[in-house]
């Protein structure tokens, strides 16, 4: 697909456009799921149309979130947990930009939970990737929120005694307008629900299960895997709450009995996103603050100055 270069010009957008040229090469373990991320959102990015100079990759700490180093475009390397905010005021500041956020299952669903839960529910318009490998990567291999049950690490020698969060099910009870998950070792299907994700209007959150093979050795546990779309086995509607909630929470259950099944499982596409029903109700300017920045004639309702006062 084409996209109008920042200079205006046409330009047709190649997956090689997305590869850094000057940062170093990937440092992720032989094996490691998280490139498997990289790849997908590289295919998928000239199908949605979108330059780098038109995309904003923001990312938490851990492993997953060096992605945003390996991936051509605008880039926040965040801090734990924090991705979701930093996209958020970039996307209300710019609302042209193409924001994905991305991080892993430690980031988004522990530290970075409680962004998480308000972000999906305020339905902020932007795509969310997180690397599932049901561990701490970057930090060798402590127990995370997805682990299983009786998963031993150093910080758990004795098993994990809790059950493992429900990323599927808390996201849709949150109120995500696209809930999906995938898997690297799929890498087709990883193309196509990242794109559709990207095009979706509204927070679209895909749970992308990545293997560790240096510090989850049951790395393999995702293969084999069905797509839940091209299985005659089962038969929901994936715009139905109610329906998409009971599939979830079977996939959730059979995914530590060792199935592994992916898909899209929810989207509510006619559900206005947070800047549309902001600016239904008056509360959004019509000029984004990014073009009233570059604005020589804008007038601020408060000066910089007025700014510092208020908070001495
Ligand atoms: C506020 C804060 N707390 C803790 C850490 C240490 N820390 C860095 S990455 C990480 C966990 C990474 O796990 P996950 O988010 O699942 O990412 P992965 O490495 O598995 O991709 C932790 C605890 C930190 N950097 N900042
Ligand atoms: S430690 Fe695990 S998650 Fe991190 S790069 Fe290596 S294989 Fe990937
Ligand atoms: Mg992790």
């Amino acid at each position: 697909m084409s996209a109008f270069s920042a200079i205006g010009e046409e330009e047709e957008i190649e997956s090689e456009d997305f590869t850094p040229g000057t940062e170093p090469q990937p440092t992720w373990c032989p094996g490691c799921g998280d490139f498997g991320v990289l790849k997908a959102l590289k295919q998928a990015m000239p199908e949605v149309g979108r330059s780098p100079e038109e995309t904003l990759l923001v990312t938490g700490i851990g492993c997953s979130g060096k992605l945003s180093s390996y991936f051509e475009s605008y880039g926040y390397h965040s801090i734990h947990g924090r991705s979701l905010p930093v996209a958020r005021a970039a996307k209300l500041a710019n609302p042209e930009l193409e924001v994905i956020a991305a991080g892993g299952d430690g980031d988004g669903y522990g530290i970075g939970g409680n962004h998480f839960i308000h972000t999906a529910r305020e339905n902020h318009d932007m795509t969310y990737i997180v690397f599932n490998n049901e561990i701490f990567g970057l930090t060798k291999g402590q127990t995370s929120p997805t682990s299983p049950k009786g998963h031993k690490s150093k910080t758990q020698p004795h098993g994990s005694a809790k059950s493992p969060l429900r990323p599927l099910s808390l996201s849709l009870a949150a109120g995500s307008s696209y809930v999906a998950r995938t898997a690297a070792v799929n890498p087709n299907q990883a193309k196509e629900i990242i794109t559709e994700a990207i095009e979706h209007d509204g927070f679209a959150h895909v749970d992308f299960l990545t293997q560790c093979p240096t510090w989850n050795k049951d790395a393999k546990h995702y293969v084999p895997y069905t797509d839940v779309q091209d299985s005659d086995e089962y038969d929901f509607d994936v715009t139905d709450r109610r329906e998409a909630g009971q599939m979830m929470y079977e996939v959730e259950s059979k995914l530590y009995e060792g199935e592994v099944l992916t898909g899209r499982f929810y989207r509510d596409d006619p559900r206005p996103s947070y800047s549309e029903e902001k600016q239904a109700i008056g509360e959004m300017p019509d000029q984004p603050v990014a073009e009233q920045y570059f604005d020589e004639d804008h007038q601020w309702d408060r000066s910089y100055d007025e700014l510092l006062d208020l908070h001495k």
